[in-house]
């Protein structure tokens, strides 16, 4: 059973709510919390009440169902399993999954807690796959999966991060103009970000190669966010628009308005192949700029 920590400056608190495990970190005034199934994060606030992601108001809180929003870890696969969705679930089970608390810490610089997934099926079950998450100035989230087995084996993943946004109109991710991207929506065929990118229709693209360093600009929220991300070799960038949203029982008619996925990936044939005893280390750092910084905020979106 997880034991509280607490001190002056950061905090790691467990709570019950529906009858559900969560964990609340703190740490000066910044706040997280995450539900323990999935080590799915729900909330990140850096300070004050400015919240940067984005739930939605009709997410499933059941068991055994993936919340629609915060950070969801998709894993061991990305997308449909690539040898047929008959082999499990869409975007992996990692999400869906029970974790336990290995490690916490709270102190005068950080609070961090280590969670490590329960149990996996064949042939997942010599794979050891923990989730590292660390509060302190930013949000630093890092999946560690290591092959414990005698065979090697192949792992897709990526952090499905929910941003919430001022409205799709007003951001801009200035870093992905030049890149190349195969777009869901007409068959992953493959396009360049010959300018900025528009939210203005269904967006679903895995960008290639991406720079390890991105930023969410929101002129209407008159905000920057800084992304750092390491182990992805994609970058994927999707908002469902109108019609998608409106399928989706979990996902409110409007919310498409008010959100963006920026999500670290290895996605499509982008797996990691892990020989016995190495292991793959999938993150990303989250990081909100005071939004004086007019370097982004004065750029045209
Ligand atoms: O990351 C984009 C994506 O792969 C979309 O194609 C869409 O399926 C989205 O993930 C949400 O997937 P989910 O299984 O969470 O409904």
């Amino acid at each position: 059973m997880v034991q509280s920590t607490v001190t002056h400056s950061s905090s790691v608190v467990l709570t019950l709510r529906n009858n559900l495990e969560y964990l609340e970190l703190s740490h000066k005034g910044a706040r997280l919390e995450l539900r323990l199934q999935g080590a799915h994060i729900t909330s990140y606030k850096p300070f004050g009440g400015t919240e940067l992601l984005w739930v939605s108001s009709i997410a499933h809180l059941q068991q055994g169902k993936a919340i629609r929003g915060g950070i969801p870890i998709c894993w061991p696969w990305f997308g449909a399993h690539w040898i047929s969705p008959e082999q499990g679930p869409q975007h992996g089970f990692a999400r869906a999954s029970e974790f336990k608390v290995i490690s916490q810490h709270a102190n005068e610089d950080r609070a961090c807690v280590v969670l490590g997934l329960v149990s996996a099926p064949k042939p997942y079950d010599t794979v050891a796959m923990q989730v590292e998450i660390e509060l302190s100035d930013q949000l630093s989230v890092q999946v560690r999966t290591t092959n414990k087995g005698k065979e090697p084996i192949e792992i897709g993943a990526a952090l499905h991060t929910y941003f919430q946004i001022s409205d799709t109109n007003q951001v801009n991710i200035p870093e992905l103009k030049d890149l190349q991207y195969k777009d869901k929506t007409q068959d992953f065929e493959k396009f360049t970000q010959s300018d900025s990118i528009e939210i203005n229709q269904e967006i679903d693209r895995v960008y290639l190669d991406p720079p390890k360093k991105v930023n969410l600009l929101d002129l209407g929220l008159e905000r920057r966010i800084e992304i750092n991300t390491w182990g992805n070799t994609d970058l994927v960038v999707w908002n469902p628009w109108v019609v998608n949203a409106k399928s989706m029982t979990d996902f409110d008619n409007e919310g498409y308005q008010s959100m963006l996925c920026i999500e670290p990936a290895n996605a499509l044939g982008n797996r990691v192949l892990l020989n016995p005893e190495e292991e793959h280390l999938l993150g990303k750092s989250i990081c909100l700029v005071d939004a004086s910084d007019n370097n982004y905020i004065g750029v045209t979106i």
